[in-house]
């Protein structure tokens, strides 16, 4: 009885932790993932030869082996997945594979992703892909072959996208891509080509996507555009092409998005884009452009993104855009060396745009109506900016980028407009952490849940203190007279001005008094003591030229000291109706 109960309590314990009565490999994960496949995970890394399938579910859909940055696996892949007649994909990435024995994959037809990014695979050869009739998906990332010979694909005939990023290749032999004739997305980024065979691209006429990044490439041989005519995506970013030919992308006439950032280009010439009238996004950025002639972009009537940022231009003629006036909704002009005043012509012409980067153009201001109303991102980082204007502001922001320039503070205005804005970037900027400046500033950061490290450029002893770990009784107060103008704050300050030679006068006579009465050895004492506080003083003067420059006088500073100390016995709820009675009439000026 107790034997029987035994035994039925175990196998109810089998069933209960193997659903269907499959087996998974210790170290490993099984279940049914979220596209409805079974998969086998096995991912903590470190483990060696031999791949535990003998462990696998027979009917095991996704197989997927990685391992953590710092502990690879240690396999070889020989013939082990014959059982396994759902195999779809196949991942064995991390795991130190050297090289893929020969029919590794042999009478697994069902396989349609072979995916063994990070190995150490230095070579592939036909006969390892042999079997893989139903293959769409082939993915060598991150290895390190050197060597493709003539054919490597043959047998994968369904194949249609190849991806041998970050390897060395330096040679595309001729015929490599032999019956890969419905190959339609190519990555070949990271590898020291040097150049391109057109030969080559004969055996892949279908191709859509062609990427080689940072490939060493000098010049492309047009011949090869000729033979892929369905491109749409062309990425030939970080490689050393010097020219552009006018007639260079003429064959392209289905161009999508076109990327050439990175490159050694200095111009770009009268039509060179005249057949690519579906091209989306182009990207120019990283260049030697000193010129774009008139009727570069002539027929780009369905253009979304340019970037041509970070290049050398500092004329543009407006007639340049023309073409694209009704179409453009992004774009990058950061890091030229345009004025002001061609910046102002450019955002004139484009009403449509949306986002908008004008970065690192050394930019004083953004003056009112500069910007187009209803744009959602604009990135003016990198900037020399000190005085933001809510007015001058688009209303609906989504993203603001204003980091690296030379803010003091925000208006209530601005943080206003900037509550509903769900990326701000404030960092390296000047933050002044005087009460009337940060106080409003912390208060939107905590209320906005912005966690970015904002550092105090000022006063002196706050500087490079983390604004966000300050509390609103640790600040000082601020120079009323400077920051506020107006006639209103002028008469408060000369009242402070009388305010402060008063007390100056009080604090004399005591000090006269306190001397007269005191001895010779109290004497002493005391004058060290006034030399500290002078010293304290002068401090605060420095740090009030280095804040506002040739604009404040001596004599204030003098009279701002005394306020400080005024203060400094006063309570919190004084300062804070101070900073609210001083924000008031001009929220929205600064
Ligand atoms: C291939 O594996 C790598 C590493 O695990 C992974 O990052 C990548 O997304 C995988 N590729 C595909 C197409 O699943
Ligand atoms: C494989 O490559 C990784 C990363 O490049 C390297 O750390 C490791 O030593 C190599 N393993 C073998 C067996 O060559
Ligand atoms: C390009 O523009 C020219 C002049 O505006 C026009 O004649 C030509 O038809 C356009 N080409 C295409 C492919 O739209
Ligand atoms: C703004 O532009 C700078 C310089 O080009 C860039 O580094 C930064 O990432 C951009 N900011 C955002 C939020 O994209
Ligand atoms: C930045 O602006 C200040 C005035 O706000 C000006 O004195 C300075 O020359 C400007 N710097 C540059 C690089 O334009
Ligand atoms: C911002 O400061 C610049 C000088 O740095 C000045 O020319 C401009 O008028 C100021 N703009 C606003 C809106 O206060
Ligand atoms: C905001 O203030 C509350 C209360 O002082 C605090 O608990 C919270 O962590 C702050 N949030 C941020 C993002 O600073
Ligand atoms: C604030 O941010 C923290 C951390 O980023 C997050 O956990 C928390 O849910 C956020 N709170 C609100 C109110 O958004
Ligand atoms: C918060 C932040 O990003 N601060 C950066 C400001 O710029 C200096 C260099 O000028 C960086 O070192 C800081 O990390």
């Amino acid at each position: 009885m107790l034997l029987r109960w035994h035994v039925l309590s175990s196998c109810l314990f089998i069933i209960w932790f193997y659903p269907g009565n499959t087996t998974c490999p210790s170290d490993c994960n099984c279940r049914v993932d979220d596209r409805g496949k079974r998969r086998v995970t096995c991912n903590k890394g470190g483990m060696i030869d031999p791949i535990p399938t003998y462990n696998m579910d027979p009917a095991m859909e996704v197989l997927d082996i990685s391992a953590p940055d710092n502990d690879w696996n240690i396999f070889t892949v020989g013939s082990i997945f014959q059982d396994f007649k759902r195999l779809e994909e196949i991942h064995i990435t991390r795991s130190n594979i050297i090289q893929i024995g020969m029919h590794a994959f042999w009478g697994v037809p069902s396989v349609r992703l072979l995916n063994m990014t990070y190995n150490n695979l230095t070579v592939v050869f036909d006969h390892n892909f042999r079997g893989l009739v139903n293959l769409v998906q082939l993915n060598l990332d991150d290895n390190a072959i050197n060597r493709l010979p003539s054919g490597a694909f043959k047998h994968l005939s369904e194949l249609r996208i190849l991806t041998v990023q970050r390897n060395y290749i330096s040679d595309l032999v001729p015929r490599l891509f032999l019956k890969l004739s419905k190959l339609q997305v190519l990555k070949m980024s990271g590898n020291p080509l040097q150049e391109l065979d057109p030969e080559v691209f004969k055996d892949i006429p279908e191709l859509r996507v062609l990427e080689c990044r940072n490939c060493q490439l000098r010049r492309i041989n047009t011949q090869i555009y000729h033979l892929l005519p369905y491109l749409a995506h062309l990425d030939l970013g970080d490689n050393r092409m010097q020219f552009l030919d006018p007639e260079e992308f003429i064959d392209l006439h289905r161009l999508k998005s076109l990327y050439l950032d990175g490159n050694q280009l200095p111009v770009v010439l009268e039509r060179t884009f005249i057949n690519q009238v579906h091209l989306r996004t182009l990207c120019l950025a990283r260049n030697r452009l000193a010129k774009i002639t008139d009727t570069a972009l002539l027929n780009l009537s369905n253009l979304i993104d340019l970037d041509i940022s970070y290049n050398k231009l500092s004329k543009f003629e407006n007639v340049i855009l023309y073409p694209v006036v009704n179409s453009l909704q992004k774009l990058s002009i950061s890091g030229n060396y345009f004025s002001m005043s061609v910046v102002k012509l450019i955002i004139q012409t484009l009403h449509k745009i949306r986002d908008l980067q004008i970065a690192d153009l050394k930019l004083n201001e953004i003056p009112l109506g500069f910007l187009p109303v209803n744009m959602l991102r604009l990135n003016v980082s990198g900037n020399n900016i000190s005085n933001l204007s809510a007015h001058a502001l688009p209303n609906q922001l989504i993203l603001l980028d204003i980091s690296r320039n030379r803010l003091q503070d925000l208006s209530e205005g601005v943080l206003l407009k900037l509550e509903a804005t769900q990326e701000v970037h404030l960092y390296n900027n000047t933050w002044s952490c005087h009460i009337c400046h940060a106080a409003k500033l912390i208060m939107w950061l905590n209320k906005t849940n912005n966690t970015q490290n904002l550092f105090c450029a000022s006063p002196e002893k706050l500087k490079g203190r983390l604004i966000n770990t300050l509390t609103l009784d640790s600040l000082p107060s601020c120079d009323k007279k400077i920051n506020k103008p107006n006639f209103m704050t002028k008469v408060k300050n000369n009242i402070g001005l009388v305010i402060g030679g008063i007390t100056t006068v009080v604090f004399l006579i005591a000090c006269i008094t306190f001397v007269v009465c005191s001895c010779v050895r109290r004497h002493q004492n005391t004058r060290s003591r006034h030399k500290e506080k002078r010293r304290s003083r002068t401090e605060v003067v420095e740090e009030g030229s280095a804040i506002f420059g040739s604009k404040g006088e001596i004599s204030f500073k003098f009279g701002l000291d005394l306020t400080e100390r005024q203060v400094s016995v006063s309570t919190i709820d004084t300062m804070k109706k101070e900073t609210q009675l001083h924000t008031l009439p001009n929220g929205t000026g600064i």
